[in-house]
C-alpha cells in the first residue's frame, strides 16, 4: 500500500467499510479511485479499485435483471421546488448545500465525501426550496438513479471550482456525461434533432463558479462563461464568508421562475403567512384551483393587489399573476 494517499482516501475507505448497499459501496470505490494521485506508485491500487468496481457493477446488473430489489436512491420532493446540484469532485457541492441550508450536511475533518443524494431545505424569504447534494460526476457512466434525479429536478445547480486549472475540462466532462443521457443545460427552444437522434431534455441551470475567495484568474471565469454561452448564467461564489449567500438564493429563486400569491377574504387583511407557489405564467384560475377545487369550479371574479394592476382591480380568470400578488377570490 503506497503511503502517500491523501487523507480523504482513508475517510472514504472508512465509509466504504460502513456502506450497507451495493450502490453506496460502488460510489465509495469510484470516489476512492478519483482521489488517489495517478502515478506509477499507485498503479496497482488503481487496477485493484477498477476490478472491484466492475465486479460490483456486474453484481448490480445481475440483481437488476432478476428484479430483486429497487436499485439506487430516490429523494422525496419537499418545498416549493427541487434543485439538484451536479458537478465534478471537490468543486464544493456539499459545502454549498451547507452554506445555503440549515441541513446538517455531513461535516468531516476531511473534505466532505458524498456517496448518496442528501437533501436540505433552503429558506428564501417565505418559501422553502429543496437542494439535493449528490456524488460527483466522473468520467465513465452515470448511474440510472442519478439520471432520474437530474431529469426530475426543477433546475440544476452546476458547481465548478473556478480556481481549478482544469475547470474547462471539468465543465465539458459534466456536459458530456449529461448529454450521453440526453440531458443538456438550457431553457430555450430545443434545437430540432436529426431524424435518427433522440431529443435532448433541456434542464435549466445556474452555474456556480465556486471558490472565488481563492482569486481565480479573471480569464478563467470569462472562459467558463464563454463556453456556457447562452445555455446558463455563471454565478461567481464562495462558500467561505457567506456574504454572497443571499444573492445566490435570489438567483436560484429567479432561475426557478416561481410566483408567490397570497389570498385574502373580502373585508379582511391578506394572509401573508402562507403563499401559494405557482409557476411563472400561471393564471388567477390556477390560483383558485390551488386554494380549493370549489373555487376553481365556481370562480366568478377576482380582485388583485400587486405589481400587475392597480390595487383592488377586478381581473378575469385568465389574468396572469405576478410574484407577491394578493388575490381576493369571489364565488
Ligand atoms: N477556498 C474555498 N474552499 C472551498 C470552497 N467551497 C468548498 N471548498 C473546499 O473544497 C473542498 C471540497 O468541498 P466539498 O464541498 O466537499 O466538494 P464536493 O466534492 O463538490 O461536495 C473542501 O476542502 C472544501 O472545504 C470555497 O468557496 N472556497
Ligand atoms: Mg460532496
Amino acid at each position: 500500500m503506497p503511503a502517500n494517499l491523501p487523507p480523504q482516501y482513508h475517510e472514504i475507505e472508512r465509509k466504504f467499510r460502513e456502506a450497507k448497499s451495493t450502490p453506496e459501496k460502488l460510489a465509495c470505490l469510484r470516489e476512492m479511485l478519483s482521489v488517489i494521485p495517478k502515478h506509477k506508485g499507485t498503479e496497482k491500487l488503481q487496477g485493484d479499485l477498477k476490478r472491484r468496481i466492475s465486479k460490483l457493477q456486474s453484481q448490480l446488473q445481475k440483481s437488476r435483471k432478476l428484479g430483486r430489489r429497487p436499485y439506487g436512491f430516490s429523494v422525496q420532493r419537499e418545498g416549493a421546488a427541487q434543485v439538484v446540484l451536479v458537478g465534478p469532485a471537490n468543486s464544493g457541492k456539499s459545502s454549498l448545500v451547507k452554506a445555503l441550508t440549515r441541513a446538517d450536511a455531513e461535516v468531516a475533518q476531511y473534505p466532505f465525501t458524498t456517496t448518496k443524494p442528501m437533501p436540505g431545505m433552503m429558506q428564501f424569504e417565505d418559501i422553502q426550496i429543496q437542494l439535493v447534494d449528490t456524488p460527483p460526476v466522473m468520467p465513465g457512466s452515470l448511474e440510472q438513479w442519478y439520471v432520474q434525479l437530474v431529469m426530475n429536478a426543477d433546475a440544476l445547480l452546476l458547481v465548478l471550482d473556478v480556481v481549478s486549472p482544469s475547470v474547462l475540462e471539468e465543465l465539458e466532462m459534466v456536459r458530456v456525461q449529461l448529454a450521453s443521457h440526453k440531458v443538456a443545460l438550457g431553457s430555450g427552444a430545443e434545437p430540432e434533432p436529426a431524424p435518427d437522434e433522440e431529443r435532448l431534455r433541456l434542464k435549466k441551470a445556474l452555474v456556480v463558479g465556486n471558490k472565488i475567495d481563492l482569486e481565480p484568474p479573471r480569464e478563467a471565469v470569462e472562459l467558463v462563461q464563454e463556453l456556457l454561452g447562452e445555455t446558463a448564467r455563471l454565478f461567481p461564489f464562495s462558500t467561505v464568508g457567506g456574504d454572497l449567500a443571499d444573492s445566490l438564493k435570489r438567483a436560484i429563486f429567479e432561475l426557478l421562475d416561481l410566483v408567490r400569491v397570497y389570498t385574502k377574504v373580502p373585508g379582511k387583511k391578506p394572509d401573508l403567512d402562507r403563499p401559494f407557489v405557482l409557476r411563472g405564467g400561471s393564471t388567477v384560475l390556477e390560483v383558485a384551483a390551488l386554494v380549493h377545487k370549489d373555487f376553481e369550479a365556481n370562480l366568478k371574479s377576482a380582485r388583485i393587489w400587486g405589481s400587475g394592476a392597480f390595487d383592488g382591480q377586478y381581473v378575469q380568470r385568465d389574468h396572469v399573476v405576478k410574484d407577491k400578488d394578493v388575490i381576493e377570490l369571489h364565488l
